[in-house]
């Protein structure tokens, strides 16, 4: 599948190795076409080259804004080549295939970044050339596209072996729509800071524009919520079926929420997370769902005002009744009868999402942060303590129920932000520790919510006695673990991989308790 190289049309800024690529394509017997500044660099390297105006029958005109805006550029570059009716029109109209473009843009980003005029900037606005490299990038099937200098290498080599092969073509492509993306997305970042009015920025980002929010995490930052195309069950997919308008932390915290829950297949077992500022403060398990919320509940009932609450399951009328006797923000969950969507529409303001589902724990994505300056963009958190072979590394072995304990405990703390620390007892939280700078802290965190929590049930001491505790990362001493320990738990989750594991493991067994390691860390910052 691969493309012979017969006629090459070659429109580039930055001229970096262009003439020793031109060289290459003519040797190996491809006709050239260029335009004004390129056709003058290949010919004085004493190559055949045609002009471009020569081609289209017009000349360069209006400052070069019109010179390969032609049909017989782009007839050249999109036809379907073994199409009878696109090979009529070319004969008719006399046009020729053009088997490769190579084109790199007027350069917009760096004539702003030089302080240029307002006028200059316009004019490095490229037209014609994110045309070429758009049309030929649609026409992979058929032409290469080159955007690059950097892949002029590999692209002569494949000419030079016969022709350039389906898959790189298609990595070109690709490319290629990457480039006129970044620079239409320059161009209109450029606008909206140019115009002062800077809640038009919300436009210049990837994505569809779902909503213009009254304010920001704060009344004075505006806001905006995308839609990235991506067809997963969650916060931005889903279907609000009543309430307020969802503000900029709630929609925040949805996603927070319901991808926590989401951990859990609702086939296996009924989850809740109760979220608040993006960190849970209740998760639990159990059979069915009203149970399962009872328990989140408990874990932190003071926090839980105003929260959110997630449920992996239908929300039935038992549960819609629990969750309204406490006030929360937003319920979001796969679906909910009409019994308990009934309960739910007396609080006018509280916000239902239906989501249709739970979202896919395993799926590739994306997350996105900003930074002064700059996007810092990773895969998605996509596994979790499932993945992981747990490795007992004390004397004690833990039991049954404290690894089902564990194993919930390790998905929770990968929601947490860090340092997380989570105690779980019988498929329930019963103590949280998030967003400490030290591990020790977020331990006695859990550890003194806990205390509140068992005040609050009416029962002594702390809910954490004879619980087990995950940590989202390694120890890096034995304090840590002590503090664990002093808070109760019996087993203890966490990746290991610190220098001070042997001393964290001797700790461990001093305290006579049992430690799994996992292999695997969930910072969430
Ligand atoms: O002004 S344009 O938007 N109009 C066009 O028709 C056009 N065709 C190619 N700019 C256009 N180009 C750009 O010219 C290419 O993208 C490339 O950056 C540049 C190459 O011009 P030259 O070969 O004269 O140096």
């Amino acid at each position: 599948d691969t493309v012979r190289v017969g006629r090459a049309l070659l429109s580039v800024f930055d001229k970096t190795g262009m003439a020793e690529f031109a060289r290459g394509l003519s040797e190996a017997g491809a006709a050239l076409v260029s335009t004004g500044g390129t056709h003058r660099l290949i010919s004085e390297a004493g190559l055949p080259v045609r002009e471009i105006s020569d081609l289209t029958g017009f000349p360069e005109m209006m400052d070069g804004r019109v010179k390969t805006l032609h049909p017989k550029v782009h007839g050249g570059l999109l036809s379907v080549r073994d199409n009878a009716e696109h090979k009529a029109a070319m004969d008719t109209h006399e046009i020729g295939a053009i088997d490769l473009v190579a084109v790199n843009l007027y350069p917009f980003e760096k004539t702003v970044a030089s302080g240029a005029g307002y006028d200059d900037i316009i004019e490095n606005i490229d037209i014609g050339g994110p045309a070429m490299v758009r049309s030929a990038a649609k026409n992979h099937r058929y032409v290469t596209v080159i955007v690059d200098p950097t892949d002029y290498d590999e692209v002569l080599e494949a000419v030079r072996f016969g022709g350039v092969p389906y898959a790189l073509r298609q990595r070109l492509a690709a490319k290629a729509y990457a480039r006129t993306a970044a620079y239409d997305s320059a161009i209109s970042a450029w606008f909206a800071r140019e115009i002062d009015y800077p809640d038009v920025g919300y436009r210049s980002f990837a994505g569809t524009l779902r909503e213009v929010m009254r304010y920001g995490e704060n009344p004075h930052q505006w806001a905006a919520f995308y839609a990235t195309g991506e067809n997963r069950p969650g916060v931005a997919t889903a279907t609000q079926v009543q309430g307020k308008t969802l503000s900029y932390n709630n929609i925040n915290d949805t996603d927070a929420a319901f991808e926590l829950v989401s951990e859990f297949d609702p086939a296996e077992v009924a989850a809740v997370a109760i979220i608040k500022h993006a960190n849970p403060c209740g998760v639990a398990t159990a059979a069915d769902l009203v149970t399962a919320y009872r328990l989140a509940l408990r874990t932190d009932p003071v926090s839980a005002f105003g929260g959110i609450v997630a449920t992996n399951r239908e929300i039935d009328a038992t549960t819609a009744n629990e969750i309204v006797k406490v006030f929360t923000e937003v319920i979001v969950a796969p679906s909910a009868t009409p019994e308990a969507q009934e309960i739910i529409a007396a609080k006018k303001n509280l916000r239902l999402l239906l989501t249709g589902g739970v979202a896919d724990p395993k799926a590739d994505g994306l997350t996105v942060r900003s930074v002064a300056g700059g996007l810092l963009v990773q895969g998605r958190d996509n596994r979790n303590v499932d993945d992981c072979d747990l490795n007992v590394v004390t004397r004690r072995q833990p039991t049954e129920q404290e690894v089902a304990d564990m194993r919930l405990a390790a998905k929770v703390a990968k929601h947490v932000k860090s340092n997380a620390i989570v105690y779980v007892k019988d498929g329930a939280t019963v103590g949280i520790g998030a967003g400490q700078m030290s591990r020790v802290d977020s331990s006695l965190t859990g550890h003194r919510k806990s205390i509140d929590a068992a005040r609050a049930a009416g029962l002594e001491g702390a809910l954490t006695e004879g619980s087990v505790a995950a940590s989202d990362a390694f120890f890096p001493f034995p304090d840590g673990l002590e503090a664990l320990v002093a808070a109760g738990a019996t087993a203890v989750i966490q990746p290991g991989g610190s220098v001070n594991d042997a001393k964290v493991i001797e700790a461990a067994d001093a305290a006579g308790i049992a430690m799994v390691l996992t292999g695997m860390r969930h910072f969430r910052h």
